[in-house]
């Protein structure tokens, strides 16, 4: 490694190498090449310098006389500035960094690079919740061109935005997870703050949470979203699983999410999906909303929301909406992250939002205040663009109706590939597997139950990319591919343990 430091091609480099046909070849004598290994050897390295040095500059010296060796002056600077730029070059390369151990690749958008490096024609990424169009390429709706256009001609600046984002955005994004009516904005309840997107906003809030409720701990859904927990875990928030999933029904266990939601420390915050749950696609039933909520309320516990979904589960942002105004319809305080990645495919813009409705506009102030701070030394202000296209989107009639229509298009095309993959698995296996969970879920995903061992057979032999939960996204297969997909299922369920 240290050797390494002779090779780098930097300005002290190639000065010595250019020296080097004047005078004999500058190379560390091999005797102390053993003696520099990766564990660096700095002192070595600079006795080595010096001796070399003196010994170069002698040999010119015996060759040129006294003047000539140690008369230039300017020779003894060049070797000291060269000396500091290889000292330089040796520090980078050996390891200030030594104890950072090399991290694993995320196990979603870990699967999206594994997928890039896939040169099988056959290959299909149903890792990552992105919605693809019918021939699987990236959709960017027609309505956020049009904003975009509408911005270009309008000639918008760049100015920083205000610590809590855009003020058009923030109406709009409150007004449609709410509703515009809802007398929580009218009253002036809710703390909206522009973040950066679904995670940002998620992050956000763990970071209030954490120093405005130090006793609290946060209980998420067993499984959930693979980022939740790292969320948490970084912003120093203590979390425990309620039950959510039952494999033998392939449904929710509502009695064991009942019974954890209320076995926890009262005054826990309650991570909730609002809708179309990622990854199982399991969403309770209204009456099931109903008791949840009064478990929550009873052991004054708060409720989290973390709305990525939108519009996207059942193509009405109203209707996707539903479980967040059940809670705020009974005057209790919530927390709601908001994220348009999906809905309004803005996933690299970054744009959502947290909302924490309060009980007075006083105590909404005092939050959104400390939010502001929060958000301050962590990224300052949020970006504008995607802010922009939001608010021209939902703030425009037109605009608002044709997004409304796209997005109905969207979860159309989810549910046509989610009936075709069922039609396929059926018609194909002859065990007898009963594969209508498939139908029931909602939402961008399919949970196939698939295991580990299970889930990387269909990568390794079907090239068929997806998180190791057995987690499939349906927005990144087309109606073509349903019958490729159910014959990779089939086999990988029946023939791998
Ligand atoms: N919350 C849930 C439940 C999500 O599924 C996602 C995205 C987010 C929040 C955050 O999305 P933002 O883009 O930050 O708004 N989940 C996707 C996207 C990939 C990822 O893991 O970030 C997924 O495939 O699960």
């Amino acid at each position: 490694m240290a050797s390494a430091a002779f090779a780098v091609s930097s300005p002290a480099a190639s000065a010595v190498a250019a020296r080097s046909k004047a005078r004999p070849a500058y190379s560390p004598p091999p005797q102390l090449l053993p003696i520099l290994p990766p564990g660096l050897n700095i002192s070595c390295v600079t006795a080595w310098w010096f001796v070399d040095a003196r010994r170069c500059l002698g040999e010119e010296g015996a060759r040129g006389g006294r003047d000539a060796a140690w008369g230039s002056r300017g020779r003894l600077a060049n070797y000291a500035k060269n000396f500091g730029r290889v000292m330089m070059a040796l520090a980078v390369d050996v390891s200030r960094f030594e104890g950072v151990p090399m991290a694993p690749p995320d196990p979603i958008l870990g699967v999206s690079e594994a997928f890039k490096a896939d040169t099988n024609d056959l290959k299909l990424n149903l890792g990552v919740g992105a919605y693809r169009t019918e021939e699987l390429q990236p959709y960017v709706l027609n309505v956020v061109k049009k904003a975009e256009k509408l911005m270009l001609e309008r000639g918008e600046n760049k100015e920083y935005l205000p610590i809590e984002g855009l003020a058009a955005f923030n109406k709009a994004t409150a007004e449609l997870l709410f509703g515009a009516d809802n007398p929580v904005i009218k009253q002036g309840l809710v703390a909206t703050l522009q973040a950066l997107s679904g995670t940002g906003s998620l992050r956000l809030a763990a970071a209030f949470i954490q120093r405005y409720f130090p006793e609290a701990k946060v209980i998420i859904s067993s499984p959930t979203w693979g980022n939740h927990k790292n969320i948490f875990n970084d912003a120093r928030v203590p979390w425990s699983e309620y039950r959510y999933y039952d494999p033998k029904t392939v449904g929710l266990d509502f009695e064991g999410m009942i019974a954890d939601i209320e076995a926890a420390p009262e005054g826990s915050f309650v991570l909730l999906h609002g809708c179309a749950h990622n990854p199982t696609g399991i969403d309770p039933t209204p009456e099931q909303w109903e008791k949840i909520a009064d478990v929550i309320q009873e052991k004054k516990h708060m409720p989290f929301f973390d709305v990525a979904y939108q519009g996207f589960a059942s193509g009405s942002l109203d209707e996707d909406a539903f479980s967040v105004r059940l809670f705020v319809k009974r005057g209790m305080e919530v927390f709601v992250a908001q994220s348009y990645s999906k809905n309004l495919g803005l996933y690299a813009e970054r744009i959502g939002a947290i909302n924490v409705v309060c009980s007075a506009p006083e105590v909404a102030d005092r939050v959104k205040s400390q939010l502001k701070r929060l958000a301050r030394p962590m990224y300052s202000n949020p970006p504008i663009h995607g802010a922009k296209i939001v608010a021209n989107v939902v703030g425009d009639p037109t605009m608002f109706g044709e997004w409304k229509q796209e997005m109905e298009q969207m979860a159309g095309r989810i549910k046509n590939v989610r009936q075709k993959l069922y039609d396929s698995l059926s018609a194909k296996d002859k065990s007898g597997k009963d594969w209508s969970f498939i139908l029931r879920q909602i939402g961008m995903f399919s949970y196939t139950g698939l295991n580990k061992t299970q889930s990387d057979n269909m990568t390794d032999k079907w090239h068929v990319y997806m998180t190791k939960d057995g987690r499939i996204s349906l927005a990144g297969l087309s109606l073509a591919k349903c019958d490729y997909l159910a014959d990779a299922i089939i086999d990988s369920f029946h023939n791998v343990n």
